[in-house]
């Protein structure tokens, strides 16, 4: 059996994740301001579909009914993300309280339900009054949201626990800036790499700012982090591959964990360089309560005449966003980011997959693939548990089919669908399936304690 409960110790967290534009829409009340998604939305051609997230799943709304599904779900914990418009409309300045009482409200809601909240500051609404001051190129853009931590700890700190700073900052950084397929929709790699550099002294800032707010609280950020194997075992492929995930996961985990940027990717350096400030690095390695790690699949690099380039591998299966279904990845990012980083915790803060759900004619959601993918990834977490990895929690994503960026409504998530026309909410299989899972860890027979056992 690939999910042993021996594996998982029994304070092992279990959760579902979610962020705050794919799923909370009420984009125009209670005095929210305009995010970088609500005009990349409103800009013809970047979003399938011209999908938006005015209405999305409505979670605004309809919060307390979600919290109910999540009580039957049984979860320990639910990750979502506070809308910075929503507090701060223009990014800084006056505060919106209505927008901090909706939070107020489902944390409440949440506590009442016996569930944890995890609460993500950024995960990429960025106000656009902030955008259009610079963004997050410029500095100031990071001294902003220093003091948007701090105001949010502050108000909900005394009953969130757990924060974490930023979601997937190289997503925010390169697809948002240079690549332009995400918002705020720049293409250009020296903004991309700026925008990387304020995204990590920004969460040093912040750390500190939720530790001052709140004492007792359990900081963290969260990378989109993903294996890079060789495509052979040639030195060209193997420098490739080791490229890669210098671009991808060291740039990231040095400056969070020793305080320096990879030295062996010239170009970045000389890039970043003009960014870097006394002291910048020393903010952003500031010790942390715990690393999230969101993890789809893996990546296969050869070396190529312009350089590293992936590489499919046509015989495996994939997802519904064209992610190979890999759960060794996992098992060996988990592995190898404890061995050369030593965090002091990992959480999975996101794992999941998209697949074309249709419900059938008894109204029921049969997502075979979305369970099989999910038993074979968290097997894989409980085998780098046994190998030593210090993972404490898990995150699938998503709790609701939501908002995909780019790809508007047509990727699902979910464990629970959504009828985006009516917003019902359907458990999908996957849904009974881990309800049942968590429902089992929690009867599993743990090992005497060593003080019964005295
Ligand atoms: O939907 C996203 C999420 O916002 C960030 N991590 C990856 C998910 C799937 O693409």
């Amino acid at each position: 059996m690939t999910n042993d409960p021996s594996s998982f110790p029994s304070d092992f967290v279990w959760g579902a994740a979610t962020a705050s534009y794919q799923i909370e829409g009420a984009a125009h009340e209670d005095g929210r301001g305009e995010s970088v998604w609500d005009r990349f939305c409103a800009t013809p051609g970047k979003v399938r579909g011209g999908d938006t997230g005015e209405v999305a799943c409505d979670f605004y709304h309809r919060y307390p009914d979600d919290v109910r599904l999540m009580k039957e779900l049984g979860l320990d914990a639910f990750r979502f993300s506070i809308a910075w418009p929503r507090v701060f409309p223009e990014g800084r300045g006056t505060v919106n309280e209505k927008g901090l009482d909706f939070y107020d409200r489902l944390v409440d809601e949440l506590l009442g339900a016996g569930i944890e909240p995890f609460a993500t500051l950024f995960h990429w609404d960025t106000p656009q009054a902030l955008e259009d001051a610079g963004g997050w190129p410029a500095r100031e853009t990071a001294e902003a949201f220093a003091e948007y931590a701090e105001v949010v700890a502050a108000r909900l700190g005394d009953r969130v626990r757990h924060w974490i700073t930023h979601n997937e900052p190289w997503v925010y950084a390169w697809i948002g800036h240079a690549w332009g397929l995400h918002a705020p929709g720049r293409t250009n790699e020296a903004d991309a790499v700026a925008v990387a550099h304020h995204l990590l002294l920004s969460h040093g800032w912040a750390v500190e700012a939720i530790r001052r707010a709140s004492p007792d609280a359990r900081v963290g950020i969260t990378l989109n982090l993903a294996q890079f194997y060789p495509a052979t075992d040639t030195p060209e492929d193997e420098a490739a591959a080791y490229h890669r995930d210098g671009q991808d996961n060291r740039w990231f985990l040095d400056p969070i964990f020793r305080g320096s940027y990879p030295a062996d990717l010239l170009e970045r350096n000389e890039l970043v360089g003009p960014h870097v400030r006394d002291g910048d690095l020393e903010a952003a390695s500031v010790p942390l309560d715990f690393l999230g790690i969101n993890n789809y699949s893996r990546f296969i690099v050869a070396a190529g005449a312009d350089g590293p380039k992936t590489v499919g591998n046509p015989d495996a299966q994939h997802t519904d966003m064209g992610w190979e279904v890999y759960p060794d990845g996992l098992h060996d990012v988990l592995v190898r980011v404890a061995r050369d980083y030593e965090p002091a915790a990992i959480y999975i803060t996101e794992n999941g997959a998209a697949f074309p759900d249709v419900r059938v004619h008894d109204g029921a959601v049969h997502d075979v693939e979305r369970t099989a993918y999910l038993e074979s990834y968290i097997g894989a977490v409980g085998r780098a548990i046994a190998g030593g990895a210090p993972v404490k929690g898990y995150f699938v994503w998503s709790l609701l089919d939501n908002f995909e960026w780019a790809f508007g409504y047509s990727k699902r998530f979910g464990i629970v669908y959504v009828d985006f026309p009516t917003l019902g909410r359907v458990p999908k299989d996957s849904f009974y399936w881990y309800r049942d899972l968590l429902a089992s860890r929690r009867s599993a027979p743990r090992p005497p304690s060593p003080i019964a056992a005295a």
